[in-house]
């Protein structure tokens, strides 16, 4: 019964993806339009986070539209198809669960966040605190 119930939700799953896919694209959000020396200093700052994501869950499209929102540029790495990606995750993480932002710390620390909402209210306290709720 067990493969029978995963073979249903990964055979809905892959009729889905491509109507998410297209959805998130014909709706991205409109980022922030800051000057460009303000950009400048954003973009340098997100150098030091990583997202691990998944192309087509729910929770990774609702993180990555927030970042887009904010316009912040930051490295996604696939963690579904990218086995290195997905060994990344698990040894620094702890477990293969997306989204995860990899965030270097100024000192060198590194720090694994887990929890979409988590990650959005992280990034908008960061970059964008007028955003806030
Ligand atoms: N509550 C979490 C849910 C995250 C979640 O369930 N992610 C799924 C993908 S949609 C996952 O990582 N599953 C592990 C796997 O498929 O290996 C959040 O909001 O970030």
């Amino acid at each position: 019964m067990r493969p029978l119930i995963r073979f249903f939700f990964r055979t809905v799953r892959l009729v889905l993806t491509p109507f998410v896919i297209t959805i998130d694209r014909m709706t991205t959000p409109k980022g922030i339009d800051r000057p460009a020396d303000v950009q400048a200093k954003i973009d340098e700052e997100t150098r030091a986070l990583t997202l691990y994501h998944f192309r087509s869950c729910p929770f990774c499209i609702k993180t990555r539209r927030a970042m887009k929102r904010m316009s912040l540029n930051i490295e996604l790495r696939d963690t579904q198809h990218d086995p290195e990606n997905r060994e990344a995750l698990h040894r620094g993480g702890g477990e293969i669960k997306v989204p995860c932002l990899r965030i270097e710390e100024t000192d060198g620390e590194v720090r694994w966040m887990y929890e979409s909402d988590a990650i959005i209210e992280y990034l908008t306290r960061r970059f964008a605190p007028s955003q806030a709720a």
